[in-house]
């Protein structure tokens, strides 16, 4: 669909004039736009058509995330020489007076300052970089846990919950809505022998062994920004940040950080976790929670990852057995690759898991 981007703009109090505007970025779920200024002083902005099937509660969604980019302003403005443009998101209001608008076909749009002069990496190439990001998602949590008032809005509820997850997967395949269940039994097979193992988080939880924290949820590398010289810069994309366990952003960091390839890599001998990666990531992150984790956490730090990368696959896969409606796709078979991909790094992370262990028990 073609939107009318000027108008859209215009309906923000944006600074200077608009040079042009066009797609931008790799996610999956919103419809992504730069827009550049001329004027080389003034900032360039983002501009986002949210997805209100993906998130149904607009106004909830941006209550969220003007508490949480308020918070995270608050308290970068008191340490000295900190970028406030570009360590943490700044929202434009829109001249309506709230943070997002309503355009005349119900499409709901937000608008952030750029973060000029940023890498953004799909796939990581170095422990320096993993370990800048395990430091950004550390901190990131040390300074949410004090955010003021009620709980957050739960944007997407169960977002994590692997039994609910897998109750929609069983529920694709009994319906097989486009006849796609036949060729993919053996990822099914796969999926289903591990699904009691999985929930191994959710029963520590349910038990009060692990505490609900306030968490990202989505902390794919592609979200933690770096600088020109690959140093952390900016958490991004808070639109699921809610409670959660901490296992949830470390294991979806390491399963982007650590994997040796694309997230929907087509030649599986590519695909598979470097342990070095995952030590590095670690560290960075243990270096800013050590002192903040219970035991429990520190003990099923290391399942995290294998937790949210078999998540992933059952999304993926319930996805592509539903008709491919959730995520955005660039070829017809697309959500069944990422899913294939996502259980041999899955794999992958069981043969290394004892090792994984050993790194985190050291580290802590
Ligand atoms: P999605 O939920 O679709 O992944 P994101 O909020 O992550 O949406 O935005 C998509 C992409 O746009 C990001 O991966 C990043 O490349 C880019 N992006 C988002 N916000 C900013 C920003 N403030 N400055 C620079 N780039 C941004
Ligand atoms: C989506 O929004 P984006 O592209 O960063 C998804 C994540 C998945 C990820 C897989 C709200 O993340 O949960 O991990 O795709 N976000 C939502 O790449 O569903
Ligand atoms: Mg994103």
């Amino acid at each position: 669909m073609k939107h009318d981007l000027r108008k859209i703009y215009n309906s923000f109090n944006i600074d200077g004039s608009v040079k042009n505007a066009g797609p931008f970025g790799s996610g999956h779920i919103h419809d992504t736009f730069r827009v550049e200024t001329v004027e080389k002083e003034k900032d360039d902005y983002i501009l986002q058509r949210l997805n209100n099937r993906v998130f149904k509660n607009i106004p909830e969604l941006q209550e969220n995330i003007e508490r949480v980019t308020g918070h995270l302003y608050h308290k970068l403005e008191s340490v000295p020489g900190a970028d406030l443009k570009r360590e943490c998101l700044n929202l434009i209001p829109a001249r309506n007076g709230k943070s997002w608008i309503e355009d005349e076909e119900g499409g709901f749009w937000r608008m952030f300052i750029y973060i000029p002069n940023h890498r953004s990496y799909d796939i990581v190439d170095t422990p320096e970089k993993a370990f800048e990001g395990g430091k950004a998602i550390g901190r990131f949590q040390a300074l949410l846990s004090d955010l003021p008032g009620k709980p957050l809005f739960e944007t997407i509820p169960y977002f994590h919950n692997i039994a609910k997850r897998l109750e929609a997967f069983i529920s694709a395949l009994k319906s097989d809505r486009v006849g796609r269940v036949k060729s993919s039994s053996e990822e099914i097979d796969f999926i289903l022998k591990r699904s009691e193992e999985m929930k191994i988080i959710l029963k520590l939880g349910n038990e009060g062994m692990i505490p609900l924290r306030i968490t990202h949820n989505d902390t794919k590398f592609n979200n933690i920004l770096l600088d020109e010289k690959d140093k952390a810069l900016c958490i991004i994309d808070l639109d699921t940040v809610m409670p959660g366990y901490v296992h949830y952003d470390f294991g979806d960091a390491i399963r982007t950080a650590a994997n040796t390839a694309a997230e929907d890599e087509k030649d599986l001998s590519k695909v598979r976790m470097d342990i070095r990666l995952f030590k590095a990531y670690s560290e960075g992150y243990l270096s800013e929670t050590r002192d903040t984790l219970n035991d429990v956490e520190k003990e099923y730090l290391a399942f995290g990852p294998q937790l949210i990368t078999y998540t992933m696959a059952v999304r993926f896969l319930t996805d592509y057995l539903d008709g491919d409606n959730y995520y955005k796709i660039h070829h017809e078979h697309h959500n069944l690759e990422r899913a294939k991909a996502q259980l041999k790094l899955v794999r992958s992370m069981e043969e290394q898991y004892s090792a994984m262990q050993d790194i985190i028990r050291e580290l802590c």
